[in-house]
C-alpha cells in the first residue's frame, strides 16, 4: 500500500480535478490542486468553490482546513501527478488538446525517479502515446522504469460525483504493467469500486465508448420519437413497454443531449475513424438535430396566433437538478428562437440565476405567455401552480418534452396539452 502521506498534484481544479483533489486530501494525501485561473484558486485558499455540486463544498473546505489541500497557479514535486484539464472540441469537431499539452509541458521540470503521471481528460484514443510521452520523455527519466505512466478516465455522473467517485468501478490504462500497478494502489487510496487494469490506449477508448453507447442508444430513442409522431403513436409508451422485455432498455427521448461529455466525447472517435463510425456520427447527428424538431413543433403549436408570440420556458439546465449549462440543447433551441425574431421568450430555472430571459418566479414568467414549455424536468417542476400559471396566460398551451405531467393534469388546469412524442 501506498503511505498515508503521498504527495500529489492534481493539474486542473474543474468538475473532476476538484474532487479528485479534495478526495486524496481528506484521505491522508498532501495535495496542490493547479489551476491556470487565479480566481479558482483565490477561492480554493479560501475554502471556496466555483462549480455546484452536492457535499462538494463541505468536502473541499474540509480537506482546506486540515492543510491537505492548497492551491497555486504552477505545479510542484509530487509523487504522482493527475492531469485532469478540460479537452474543449473545435468548430469543426476536433479535440483541442492544447490544454492536455501545456498541462503536461508544465510538469515536466518537477518529475523525478518513481513518479506517477496519470491523465483522467478524456481524449481521442492514442492520446497518451502521442502527446503525453513525447513531453514526458523530456524529463530524461526511463519511461515505465523510473516514469510510471497511464490513463484512468473519470465515470462520475455531474450531480452525485462524491458518490461515484468512490463507488464506481474504475479502469486504469498503464504504459506497462508497473504503470497500471502503480496507478492502481494510488487510487485504492479512496475508490471502494473494482479496479480494472488494461493498457492505456484500450482505457482511453472504454471511455469515448462508455459515453458513445449511452449517445447513440438516446439517438435510437429520439428516432423512434420522430417516427412515432409521424405515424400518431406515443413513443413513450412504446418505449415504456418495449423495456418490458428483458433484454430490452431504450433510452429516454427528449429535446437533445447536452452536457460536456454526451455531446463531444463521440467526436474524438469519429475524429479518427470518419470512415467507420458512420453509426456514432449518425447518432450525433439526429441528437443535435433536436432542438430543431422541438422549435418546429413550437411553431405548429402557435401558428394560428399572427402576431408575436410569447413562450415561456421551464429549465434550461443540460439535464435535470443541476445548475450546468454547458451544450444546452435548451439554450440552443432559444437561440433558433431568437433568430426567428417572431418570439418573446421568458425562462424559469430555479438552478441558474444568470440567463438574459431570466425571471424569478414562475408567474411572472408566465405573464400572458401563450405557451408554457416544459424543457427540463427538474424535481422542483414537480408540483406547479398550474391554475395560477393558466390565469396568466393569452393562449393557454402546455408542451411537455419531457413526458413529465400527465395530459388529465395540465387539462384539468385549461391548457392544452401537447406532448414531445405524440401528435
Ligand atoms: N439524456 C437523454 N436521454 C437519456 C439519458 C440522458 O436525452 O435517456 C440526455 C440528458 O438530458 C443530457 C445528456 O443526455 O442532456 C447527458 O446526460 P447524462 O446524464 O446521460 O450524462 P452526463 O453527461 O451528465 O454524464 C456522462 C456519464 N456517462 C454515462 O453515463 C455513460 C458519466 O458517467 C460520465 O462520467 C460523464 O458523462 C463524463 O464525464 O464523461
Amino acid at each position: 500500500m501506498m503511505g498515508a502521506k503521498k504527495n500529489i498534484c492534481v493539474l486542473g481544479l474543474g468538475y473532476i480535478g476538484l474532487p479528485t483533489a479534495a478526495m486524496f486530501a481528506t484521505h491522508g494525501c498532501k495535495v496542490v490542486g493547479v489551476d491556470i485561473n487565479k480566481k479558482v484558486v483565490d477561492e480554493l485558499d479560501k475554502g471556496r468553490i466555483i462549480i455546484q455540486e452536492p457535499f462538494l463544498d463541505i468536502m473541499v473546505q474540509a480537506a482546506v482546513r486540515s492543510g491537505n489541500l492548497v492551491a497555486d497557479t504552477k505545479p510542484q514535486q509530487a509523487d504522482a501527478f493527475i492531469i485532469a484539464v478540460p479537452t474543449p472540441i473545435t468548430k469543426d469537431k476536433k479535440a483541442d488538446l492544447s490544454y492536455v499539452k501545456s498541462a503536461t509541458e508544465s510538469i515536466v521540470k518537477y518529475l523525478k525517479k518513481g513518479d506517477i503521471v496519470i491523465l483522467e481528460s478524456t481524449c481521442p484514443a492514442g492520446t497518451v502515446q502521442n502527446i503525453i510521452i513525447p513531453e514526458l520523455a523530456k524529463s530524461g527519466l526511463k519511461i515505465g522504469e523510473e516514469l510510471f505512466v497511464g490513463h484512468s478516465p473519470e465515470r462520475v455522473l455531474p450531480g452525485q460525483i462524491i458518490n461515484e467517485l468512490v463507488n464506481n468501478d474504475r479502469i486504469i490504462g498503464g504504459l506497462n504493467r508497473e504503470s497500471s500497478l502503480k496507478i492502481k494502489e494510488l487510487y485504492k487510496i479512496f475508490v471502494n469500486g473494482k479496479i480494472y487494469t488494461t493498457d492505456e490506449i484500450t482505457a482511453e477508448m472504454c471511455k469515448l465508448m462508455e459515453n458513445t453507447f449511452r449517445d447513440v442508444n438516446i439517438a435510437l430513442a429520439n428516432e423512434l420519437l420522430k417516427i412515432c409522431e409521424k405515424s400518431g403513436i406515443n413513443a413513450w409508451e412504446v418505449i415504456d413497454l418495449c423495456n418490458k422485455h428483458p433484454r430490452v432498455n431504450i433510452h429516454k427521448p427528449g429535446p437533445g443531449v447536452g452536457g460536456h461529455c454526451l455531446a463531444i466525447d463521440p467526436w474524438f472517435i469519429v475524429e479518427k475513424n470518419c470512415d467507420i463510425a458512420k453509426l456514432i456520427e449518425l447518432g450525433r447527428i439526429i441528437n443535435d438535430s433536436m432542438p430543431t424538431y422541438v422549435f418546429s413543433r413550437i411553431k405548429d403549436i402557435l401558428k394560428e396566433i399572427k402576431d408575436k408570440k410569447k413562450v415561456t420556458i421551464l429549465g434550461i439546465t443540460y439535464k435535470p437538478n443541476i445548475d450546468d449549462l454547458r451544450e444546452s440543447p435548451i439554450v440552443e433551441l432559444i437561440e433558433l428562437m431568437e433568430e426567428s425574431r417572431e418570439y418573446d421568450i421568458s425562462v424559469y430555472d430555479p438552478y441558474i440565476k444568470e440567463y438574459k430571459y431570466n425571471t424569478e418566479d414562475i408567474l411572472a414568467a408566465s405573464e400572458n405567455s401563450d405557451l408554457v414549455l416544459l424543457a427540463v424536468n427538474h424535481d422542483a417542476f414537480r408540483d406547479l401552480p398550474l391554475n395560477a400559471i393558466a390565469g396568466q396566460m393569452r393562449t393557454r398551451n402546455f408542451f411537455d418534452t419531457r413526458n413529465f405531467y400527465s395530459s388529465i393534469e395540465v387539462e384539468k388546469a385549461g391548457f392544452r396539452y401537447h406532448l414531445l412524442g405524440k401528435l
